[in-house]
């Protein structure tokens, strides 16, 4: 078989160990480089649009982004009594802050995104994701996360974490007890937290570690679930907690019925349905 120029360009994604992986076909390059932090590339494939990822792993895919954006965000946001202040830890593709600035409430958004090369390539080759970018109450600071939190107590009513995987980059630092601590230290008595806490196959250690770590330093936290095939194996965890706030006792539906964006894979029925956990990924939290 002929194959037409750029029909043998493939990317393979090598999961740890690599004795499995997902690849793609790429019909065109974007964008690739090596910053002080990580490799960023983005290439467009034939069936989930534009592809970004960092040292060889997806962080975004144009076609799916939505899912895991919408989760991390919409439900720390609903529950949180009327966000005003958020902050967002990593995230540096936009998404996370284009749903967090979806809430008429929000008056000051803060994303803390370790690799200021990210940002720039995002808002360059990732419209979707950073069409937030230039909203007067986003801020984008380039700093480590771990080290900028310190400086606030008692600030925010939602943080959250949508960071690289602990194996990878500067993302290790962002699945400590220390750092979830200050993370509670800067909510204020209200406050809401969600972070990502990978998923129950191939960092199942992990997703138990971060669980049990946020479980140390809030009085509430609950692990939840979506489908996220961006992500090999296609299944991720969330862990959302708070001082006081119960994701499903304190929940009002109805906020989410007068919502007035569009929303494409959280609603109510996910909401209270995310937290209703597998056996399996009971058993690996001891829930
Ligand atoms: N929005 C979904 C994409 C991500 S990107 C996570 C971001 O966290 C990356 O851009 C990375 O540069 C940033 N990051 C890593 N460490 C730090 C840090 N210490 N402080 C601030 N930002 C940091 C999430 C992908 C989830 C991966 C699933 N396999």
């Amino acid at each position: 078989m002929k194959l037409k120029p750029g029909e043998h360009i493939w990317f393979n994604e090598y999961n740890p160990g690599n004795t499995s992986g997902v690849f793609y076909k790429i019909n065109k390059f974007l964008h690739s480089e090596q910053t002080k932090y990580q490799r960023i590339d983005v290439f467009e494939t034939p069936e989930f649009g534009r592809v970004f990822t960092l040292d060889g792993l997806t962080m975004t895919r144009e076609v799916d982004e939505f899912i895991y954006h919408e989760m991390i965000t919409h439900i720390p946001m609903f529950i949180s009594k009327n966000p005003k202040k958020v902050l967002i830890i990593g995230g540096g593709d936009g998404g996370t802050a284009r749903e967090v600035l979806k809430h008429d409430s929000v008056e000051e958004v803060i994303m803390c995104e370790i690799d200021e090369r990210v940002m720039e390539v995002a808002r360059e080759y990732l419209p979707t994701t950073s069409k937030e970018f230039d909203n007067p109450k986003l801020k984008l600071i380039a700093e480590d996360g771990a080290k900028f939190i310190k400086q606030y107590k008692k600030y925010f009513d939602v943080i959250i974490i949508d960071s690289t995987d602990p194996t990878e980059g500067e993302g290790g630092i962002l699945f400590t007890e220390e750092f979830y601590q200050s993370c509670y230290d800067a909510l204020n008595d209200e406050g809401v937290f969600s972070a990502e806490t990978e998923d129950p196959f191939i960092h199942k250690d992990w997703m138990k570690l971060s669980y049990n770590r946020i479980s140390n330093v809030f009085k509430n936290t609950k692990l939840y679930m979506g489908f996220v095939p961006q992500y090999p194996p296609g299944t991720w965890s969330w862990t959302f907690a708070s001082k006081g706030l119960d994701p499903i006792k304190d929940f009002d539906p109805l906020k989410v019925k007068n919502f007035n964006k569009e929303l494409k894979y959280y609603n109510a029925e996910i909401h209270v349905g995310c937290f209703s956990l597998p056996t399996f990924v009971k058993d690996i939290i001891n829930k």
